[in-house]
């Protein structure tokens, strides 16, 4: 294996305002590689997206090199696997040096993708990690991570349980379901909507891979985002686009799964009563054997910062009816100023 030099941060104020520099990039192989049960393969791009207004705005993310043509999704596709896989995912950053962070899962630290704690990748590495709990997760670049995850390069993570059925986790030992708190029907879902939230201010988008990483001041302390969207959707199209439009059958179980990759605090408004039912990649229970702490609850408005994620789950509405779900982006210092509203629905069938 080769050897790794990890850098520390910098207890000197003055050295720590470079402690961004120089971080220790390599190739490394993976150590203790297993045989995986699941396998990805990522590469770094970039690309146009095209926002509410019809300007089109400058976009990094990871593709899937396997996938020919003009695969070149924002967010990035998602990743998902089953509790129990051995996964790994191979990265070709192609220009620069990258990571992928692998938010909410606790990998080793060679496998974490903090670039700061371990190394860049410089031309390829695999990451392994096991996945131990069901839930919603996400990866993103953690290279000069303000503007890399500002710039797109994320994708939703989700590990599903081992049963391998429609369910948001498999019920443990001491689970109380079907009574008032947790309906017979959860967790199991028949339809799920994938809400990502996001934010864009056009400027940063223009900025070099390494802008402001040596403690330069290049304006990263003002964020003024102009363009609000769901799942790479623009707002303008979020009630109709098929990646953000959920339909369900009558009266069926629907599981949300909503994350905040905006730079926004978000406020999300139900019609009515929806079960908060996972938080960050942890489910709520109502088990005794677990204590009172982590018992899901019925709420109608949620409030997530950034990088949180939340799923919920909601009965479809009747036959033609639709169930609107309104996003606010609050603004990051001031929450009474609200810049942009997104609109999602779920739509009974
Ligand atoms: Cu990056």
């Amino acid at each position: 294996m080769t050897d790794i030099i990890i850098s520390h941060p910098a207890h000197d104020p003055a050295a720590f305002d470079e402690f961004g520099c120089h971080v220790y990039a390599a190739s490394p192989s993976t150590p203790d590689k297993l045989t995986p049960t699941k396998r990805f393969f990522r590469q770094v791009s970039s690309w146009n997206v095209t926002m509410a207004d019809g300007k089109s705005v400058p976009f990094w993310g990871f593709k899937d090199p396997n996938v020919s043509g003009s695969d070149s999704p924002w967010p990035s596709k998602i990743i998902r696997v089953n509790v129990g896989d051995i996964v790994h995912c191979n990265m070709k950053p192609s220009k620069g040096t990258h990571t992928i962070h692998w938010h909410g899962i606790e990998p080793t630290p060679m496998n974490d993708g903090v670039g700061h704690t371990s190394f860049e990748v410089k031309s390829e590495y695999t990451y392994q990690w096991q996945a131990s709990t069901a839930g919603t997760y996400f990866y993103h670049c953690h290279k000069n991570t303000v503007l890399h995850f500002e710039m797109g390069m994320y994708g939703i993570l989700i590990v599903d349980p081992k049963s391998k059925t429609k369910k948001l986790y498999d019920p443990e030992e001491g689970d109380k379901l079907g009574d008032a708190t947790i309906p017979a029907r959860y967790p199991a879902y028949d339809a799920e909507g994938i809400w990502c939230f996001d934010d864009v201010d056009p400027r940063w988008h223009l900025y070099d891979h390494d802008a402001g990483i040596c403690g330069e001041d290049i304006g990263m302390d003002r964020f003024e985002p102009k363009y609000f969207l769901c799942s790479g959707v623009p707002s303008n199209k979020t009630l109709t686009d098929s990646r953000t439009l959920v339909k369900a059958k009558a009266g069926s179980p629907v599981l949300l799964r909503i994350v905040n990759a905006s730079y926004s605090e978000l406020r999300i408004t139900f019609p009515k009563d929806v079960l908060v039912a996972e938080e960050d990649g942890r489910v709520f229970r109502t088990n005794p054997l677990r204590g009172n702490f982590s018992k899901p609850f019925w709420t109608r408005t949620l409030n997530l910062s950034t990088a949180q994620r939340y799923s919920v789950f909601l009965d479809a509405p009747a036959a033609g009816r639709s169930c609107d779900v309104k996003t606010e982006f609050l603004h990051w210092c001031d929450y009474n100023r609200v810049q942009g509203t997104v609109t999602t629905r779920v739509l009974g069938t």
